[in-house]
């Protein structure tokens, strides 16, 4: 394979590479990353950009002055490395005043504050030229239904992301805004949980227009989804305006692994379908290193989602061009021009095809070969073909 290029467009959450390794468990394993450290090693390896919450890169409770000093000097990095900021996002789930939800808290005083940090983050993402602004709603959910605010919240949500659309919009930032799902982790059950609750969503929101999703692929595994169908969805409404690329097994925590370490025939169909849909946004890694590693583990991560997103890119490739595998797609799909025209409504088709006579025993036995064609997919990826 070749190496990643920018023209890849592939990019990095500050936070992925700069996982330090904490699980509910245990304490960090590795030290901290240096935003503009971790610019120059993503360069080096062939990124096209970076992703932030505000917080990766300006602490909280940081003077102005610091804030201004720490873009500064982040802003210079960018421009020595080439790289580019391409999606920004909101730190609503860290600081404990979060506990209890951020647009969706019940107490709004802690929503008009998550407001006030949004703006402030989006005044920042706009100032690093990003053009997708994220939503991932981490803390907006619950343990308990008790407190009787489920209705109230999916209301709440929609009046945050109303004002922060109107915001941005008078603004002139432009902002396109992707709405992530997420079962649950950290909460018992998060709102607007699966990539179809987002989509349903979105339709009631008063700009429509500017909100799309950033599905994950971790995210609608542990759902028990699959993720290809999760991204075909997303695509077929006009709303994959960004991307969370990483794996997971399936019911277990939020594991945030390497690009296709787990699930490889998924992460396959969904190369595919990124690269066949004319999805020309970024391809974003949003996942970590083994809590077991060290610095050199973390660019073996970063380097391994690059290489086997471009190893996939290669099998799809491969996989429109095998005779076997073109003659057992051609094979299974059937077409019948006369039928797919009476599949166009007139009340003349729909007599028509009211009296159609059907060879139900032939369409009953008929095998479509799907075995064949899994098989011959498995023995592509495993480089047997
Ligand atoms: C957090 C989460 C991710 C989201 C990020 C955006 S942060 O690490 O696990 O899935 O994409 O806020
Ligand atoms: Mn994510
Ligand atoms: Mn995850
Ligand atoms: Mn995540």
């Amino acid at each position: 394979t070749r190496t990643p290029q920018k023209s890849d467009k592939f990019t990095f959450g500050l936070w992925t590479v700069g996982n330090v390794g904490r699980d509910p468990f245990g304490e960090p394993t590795r030290a901290a990353l240096d935003p503009t450290y971790s610019l120059q090693q993503l360069a080096e390896r062939g990124a096209y950009g970076v992703s932030l919450h505000d917080n990766d890169l300006v602490p909280q409770g940081a003077s102005a002055q610091e804030r201004d000093r720490i873009v500064g000097t982040f802003k210079r990095a960018l421009a020595d490395t080439g790289l580019k900021v391409t999606m920004a996002t909101t730190n609503l789930f860290t600081d404990p005043v979060f506990k209890d939800g951020a647009f969706t808290s019940a107490d709004a005083r802690v929503r008009a504050y998550a407001l006030q940090k949004t703006m402030r983050a989006m005044d920042l993402g706009a100032e690093l030229g990003a053009e997708v602004y994220v939503f991932w709603g981490g803390r907006e959910g619950a343990e308990v239904d008790a407190g009787g605010k489920l209705l109230d919240a999916l209301g709440w949500f929609r009046d945050a992301l109303n004002f922060l659309a109107a915001y941005s919009e008078s603004q002139g930032y432009g902002f396109r805004f992707a709405l992530e799902p997420k079962p649950n982790e950290p909460r018992g059950d998060i709102f607007l949980p699966t990539v179809g609750s987002a989509l349903g969503f979105i339709t009631t929101l008063e700009r429509p227009e500017l909100f799309g999703l950033n599905p994950e692929f971790a995210h609608e595994t542990m759902a028990g989804l699959s993720f290809p169908h999760a991204l075909a969805q997303a695509l077929d409404a006009g709303k994959l305006f960004h991307v969370d690329l990483n794996d997971q097994k399936m019911s277990r925590f939020d594991q945030d692994l390497r690009f296709g370490a787990e699930n490889l025939k998924a992460a396959f169909f969904t190369v595919m379908l990124l690269e066949e849909s004319g999805y020309d946004g970024p391809k974003h890694f949003d996942a970590h290193a083994l809590r077991t590693e060290d610095e050199a583990g973390v660019w073996a991560f970063a380097e391994g989602c690059m290489k086997t997103y471009l190893l996939l890119k290669e099998k799809v490739e491969r996989f429109k061009e095998d005779p076997d595998i073109k003659a057992a797609l051609e094979a299974y799909r059937v077409r019948d021009e006369r039928l797919e025209a009476l599949g166009r409504f007139s009340p003349e088709n729909a007599e028509a095809l009211k009296a159609e006579a059907f060879d139900l025993p032939a369409l009953r036995t008929r095998g479509p070969g799907l075995e064949r064609l899994d098989q011959l997919t498995v023995e592509l990826l495993l480089g047997a073909r």
